[in-house]
């Protein structure tokens, strides 16, 4: 493989160690709420900095919660232990590696005055992130590629690793479940490195993540979501109100864009006390991410994304409950205009109910 080759991946072992320090303990942390892109980067950073220095304490940890049922019965199966950011101990005294982040990117919990020593990524920078990264030993962000696991597997390659059937059955899962099957923003190096771990994969165990099993409430937001949906010509959406469960957001997003004549999903609810939104899009060049940028940032939030799956969050402490249904409707009206060009939408109109149900009134929870 072209980017194996001679001292550029003999050099990529020593520069990893480099950017540790001498640390004896190195904690990976993802973006909050991780899905599977983050869980499969993040173990298999851990298996890179195990093999380089098996002496080394590598963590793997997260802020917020994992609530999809795929996500959930994925970490049952992970080859790394993975524990909520909160149990980390001696916090100011560990070197810290995000992926699938950036720091300051506004979705991840590093302290603002931390500095990475390994940042991996796929997202776009920001001037935020830009200035910290530049602090930062290691950085290794592509935006080309459709999935963060697939970095981390080049590296794994490349420094000779061995895959145990766990470690290539996390990757797999974590690159097709990021670019829904290779089909949604795959680069021809994530096809090529699928490719590569497909036969040491265990396909029983990853067929039980992908159709895992779901709990009653999953229905119940199935339900609300459906109930709640509108559409505005190629546009379709949701607003859930206060949710339980943050990762039901992208899940409702998908799940909207699968009806056969729309082109952009977007999905809203209420979590934390942050309005979180969720964006997918038809189209490979959509630019969603440039798109929920410009929604949320000029209200004080953060966002980010690729072309066709974005999302961002805005953080709504200290005001009304009034004030945040307010906000909520008028994202989603300010997206509408912006996506459509129709400078002033009225209507939007409900997907199956007799009306468009309003998710923030009153008894309605
Ligand atoms: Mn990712």
């Amino acid at each position: 493989m072209d980017n194996c080759e001679g001292e550029r991946f003999e050099a990529l072992g020593q520069r990893l160690l480099a950017a540790l320090q001498g640390s004896s303990r190195l904690v990976i942390l993802t973006h909050n709420n991780p899905d599977p892109d983050a869980f499969a980067s993040a173990c298999g950073l851990a298996a890179v900095i195990n093999f380089l220095d098996p002496e080394c304490r590598v963590q793997v940890a997260y802020g917020g919660i994992v609530g999809r049922s795929e996500n959930r019965t994925m970490m049952r199966y992970l080859p790394c232990k993975v524990v909520p950011f909160s149990r980390v101990r001696g916090r100011d005294k560990v070197a810290y590696a995000l992926v699938d982040t950036q720091p300051r990117a506004g979705n991840n919990v590093l302290p603002d005055d931390k500095v990475p020593a390994i940042v991996i990524d796929h997202h776009p920078q920001k001037s935020l992130t830009r200035a910290a990264l530049r602090q930062t030993p290691f950085v290794d962000i592509r935006t080309g590629y459709g999935s963060c696991t697939t970095i981390v597997t080049e590296y794994l390659q490349c420094l000779g690793v061995p895959f145990t059937t766990a470690l290539a059955t996390t990757l797999v899962y974590g690159i097709s479940s990021e670019t829904q099957h290779l089909g949604r923003e795959a680069s021809l190096q994530d096809r090529r490195i699928y490719n590569d771990l497909v036969p040491l994969v265990n396909m029983r165990r990853l067929s039980q993540i992908e159709f895992s099993r779901r709990p009653r409430e999953h229905f119940f937001y199935i339900r609300k979501a459906v109930d709640n949906a509108f559409v505005y010509r190629q546009v379709i959406g949701s607003r859930l109100g206060p949710v339980e469960n943050p990762d039901v957001v992208a899940e409702v997003a998908d799940f909207l864009l699968l009806h056969e004549r729309m082109s952009w999903s977007i999905v809203t609810a209420f979590y934390d006390e942050k309005l979180i939104i969720s964006l997918r899009a038809g189209n490979y060049r959509a630019q969603a991410g440039k798109v929920v940028r410009e929604l949320i940032e000029k209200l004080g939030g953060t966002a980010g994304g690729h072309n066709q799956v974005a999302g961002g969050q805005l953080d709504c402490q200290g005001r009304s409950r009034l004030e945040i249904a307010e906000l909520d409707y008028g994202l989603i009206i300010d997206f509408l205009q912006q996506v459509t060009g129709v400078e002033n939408v009225k209507t939007i109109k409900p997907l199956v109910s007799s009306e468009l149900k309003d998710p923030w009134a009153e008894g309605d929870e």
